[in-house]
């Protein structure tokens, strides 16, 4: 078992030793303030002193308190030898289905770890698991703070913030998110579609100075093409209603002028196979077509999870998602963009046409799910 104790003039100074003497995995138990005198007594210094064990020892422990297990006595030396190796792999066996490699270490709930860390890392852990935040992905990130040796409130954020936002998708184009000439929106019912259609379309429209017009597939309620209606009429800009792919088709010859075309859908029960198939049916997804799969914020991880898996079978450029001003845990949203690893083209924050939409980075992501 690798303890040491130092003390030192500052914590980051602390921090570089138990990094020199113990490894990068070594553990912080413990730290206090301690007062020291120097010059012969005459003289008193603030130091930090810091407890730290090397992460290997978590193993090590368990490994003994199986090993306390007795053996069989009494044996002669070379049989005792391999009784002792069969006994070792008895051990490894039984430390092995206790915390399988592919389970991931759970620094504050596992009893191994119990007391091991620092309050302050505790109350993170806490903040993110209310924030929706899985295992995972929380063990990732103290893991990431133990070992790059995080002590002072502004680093743990810093480093924290960077954990996080380096586990989603990154933005690495530098073109508008609005990018391919037609843009289909998906999603489950009443999940915002056409109030963001509208929304992008004014952006696009007033902002960008670009020629939009809207295509729209929902044809199940009349209410849901005079909605459309009542926007394109408002931005003056065509709509075409597509029954079939044949219409669809068609549609894309009347507006082939136009920059870009906002193409609305039908929400619908996508637990059902049949209204996948319905969406593949009558769009096209090629190369010209960008894809949103919207989902309300406000919706759980497991059904958002079981939404993306639904759509598997249609190419999902990135995610939107609305009613965003409706809840306070961005933390689902975090996870399943994290899990999928598909990127995040718009937040919708409210009912207002059109203002209510935001264009955020993963940084920007990070810093609401901490705030
Ligand atoms: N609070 C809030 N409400 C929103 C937001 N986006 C949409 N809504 C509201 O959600 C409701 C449904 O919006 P729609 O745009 O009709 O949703 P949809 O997905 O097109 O619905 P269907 O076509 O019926 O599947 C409306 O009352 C919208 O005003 C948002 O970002 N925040
Ligand atoms: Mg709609």
């Amino acid at each position: 078992m690798k303890m040491k104790k130092i003390t030192a003039n500052s914590m980051q100074e602390a921090t570089n030793l138990i990094r020199q003497q113990l490894g990068k995995d070594a553990v912080i138990l413990n730290s206090k303030t301690v007062v020291k005198r120097k010059l012969f007594g005459l003289k008193k210094q603030q130091m930090v002193e810091v407890i730290a064990v090397l992460d290997q020892d978590f193993e090590e422990r368990a490994n003994q308190g199986l090993k306390q297990m007795p053996l069989a006595p009494a044996l002669p030396k070379k049989e005792l030898i391999t009784e002792q190796a069969k006994q070792k792999t008895h051990v490894a066996n039984e430390i092995k289905t206790a915390f399988p490699a592919t389970q991931p270490i759970d620094y504050t709930r596992n009893e191994r770890h119990v007391g091991l860390l620092p309050d302050s890392f505790i109350a993170i852990d806490q903040k993110l698991k209310d924030q929706g935040l899985d295992d995972g992905i929380r063990d990732q990130c103290l893991k990431g703070l133990l070992t790059r040796g995080a002590v002072k409130e502004d680093e743990i954020e810093k480093e924290l913030e960077k954990l996080l936002t380096d586990m989603l998708p990154a933005n690495t184009s530098n073109e508008p998110t609005i990018r391919l000439k037609y843009i289909v929106l998906f999603g489950s019912t009443g999940a915002g579609k056409t109030t963001t259609i509208a929304k992008l379309a004014a952006k696009t429209a007033i902002q960008h100075q670009k020629k939009i017009a809207f295509m729209t597939t929902d044809t199940y309620r009349i209410a849901a093409i005079e909605q459309l209606k009542t926007y394109a009429e408002l931005l003056q800009a065509p709509l075409e209603v597509c029954y079939s792919r044949e219409d669809f088709l068609k549609a894309q010859q009347t507006l082939e002028g136009y920059d870009h075309i906002f193409v609305d859908t039908a929400g619908r029960n996508f637990k059902e196979d049949a209204y996948i198939k319905e969406l593949i049916d009558i769009i096209p997804f090629d190369e010209s077509i960008q894809s949103f799969l919207v989902m309300s914020a406000t919706s759980k991880y497991q059904d958002m999870k079981a939404m993306v898996k639904r759509f598997e079978r249609v190419p999902i450029d990135q995610f939107i998602f609305t009613k965003v001003d409706e809840t306070d845990a961005m933390g689902t949203i975090f996870q399943i963009m994290a899990d999928t690893q598909i990127g995040l083209g718009f937040l919708a924050n409210g009912q207002n046409v059109p203002e209510d939409i935001l264009e955020s980075s993963p940084l920007d992501l990070t810093r609401m799910v901490l705030k």
